[in-house]
């Protein structure tokens, strides 16, 4: 094919586990419905649509020192681990339809070591309105889709900090989060004490989405891996009201199109993961197709030829 792409495996995991409000488990066959298959085959892109993954029903139990269902969380990124790891192995891109957030675990866990393999640099950008940097005496609510940033930079409960053998899987050197606008109190201390590079929403207003996006790609060259985790509550809830965790004041429609044809230009996709996609609060599935609309842009679609 004519792609500049990498043939791409697509995998659901479809499970709400991690999160505070259920329906995030629906997510994988949303997008599939909005049209993500075709809409990848569109761009020229090789596409592999391995099913869905299988893990724990989710209990819906309140938090056990901490953490709602950790049991079920590790159970479901080990799985996530497994099948990201093999199809890297394939030489495909993967791509991880959550599912809630707390999945970004297992799959970056899988793309920190490819990268060590590969002698790669890993670059992970965090689009969220929220830091999911959370630890269980810092949360408010128990909810480990509020904790994966912290556990990949190994601070976390052990079956998570320790996924892939070896902690930590990244450094929040290696982190730039894009969007937020949500952190709570005890987690800005967190963020604040490990330097995690934040482009948050008032940075964005100040400066323009360009600049913030030639911020966060800077030092990408050819070595670099760029691992895309997209978690849709970054959008503003007008535009995407189909996510557990809406938060006024997001990233609008133009700069949600720039953050991914920037990233498209610089030719270092890896690996994405979207998430938080959840059906039961959409109006008539707004969300997933923005969301595929916005891979389009990712994989290169552009109004005209460019370079
Ligand atoms: C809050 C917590 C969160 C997504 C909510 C919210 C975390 N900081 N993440 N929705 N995607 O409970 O830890
Ligand atoms: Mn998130
Ligand atoms: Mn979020
Ligand atoms: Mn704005």
């Amino acid at each position: 094919s004519s792609s500049k792409y990498p043939p791409v495996a697509i995998f659901g995991v479809p499970t709400d586990v991690g999160a505070g409000t259920r329906g995030a488990s629906m997510g994988p066959e949303t997008l599939r419905v909005a049209g993500l298959v075709e809409a990848l085959q569109a761009r020229g892109v090789d596409v592999q649509d391995c099913g869905n993954l299988e893990g724990p029903r989710n209990p819906w139990q309140a938090p056990v020192e901490g953490y709602r269902h950790l049991d079920e969380v590790v159970a479901w990124n080990r799985a996530v681990m497994e099948t990201s790891a093999s199809v890297l192995g394939d030489g495909r891109l993967p791509i991880l339809l959550g599912g809630d957030h707390c999945l970004a675990v297992g799959s970056i866990v899988a793309v920190a070591r490819h990268c060590r393999d590969a002698g790669k640099k890993l670059r992970v950008l965090w689009l969220d309105a929220h830091a999911d940097f959370n630890t269980h005496d810092l949360t408010p609510s128990g909810n480990v889709h509020g904790m994966p940033v912290a556990c990949l930079c190994g601070i976390g409960p052990r079956a998570l900090t320790h996924l892939g053998g070896d902690a930590p899987a990244i450094s929040p050197a290696d982190v730039r989060q894009i969007g937020i606008r949500s952190v709570d109190q005890g987690e800005k201390r967190l963020v604040k004490e490990h330097g995690l590079d934040i482009y948050d929403m008032r940075y964005i207003d100040e400066v323009g989405m360009k600049r913030v996006m030639e911020e966060v790609l800077e030092g990408v060259d050819e070595d670099t891996h760029l691992h895309v985790s997209f978690d849709v509550d970054m959008l503003d809830p007008a535009i995407a009201p189909g996510t557990g965790t809406r938060v006024p004041g997001g990233v609008d429609y133009r700069e949600a199109q720039l953050i991914m044809e920037m990233i498209a230009d610089t030719g270092r996709l890896g690996s994405l993961d979207i998430v938080e996609v959840n059906p039961a609060l959409d109006l008539r599935n707004a969300t997933a197709v923005l969301a595929v609309d916005l891979v389009e842009s990712l994989f290169g679609k552009s109004t005209l030829m460019r370079d």
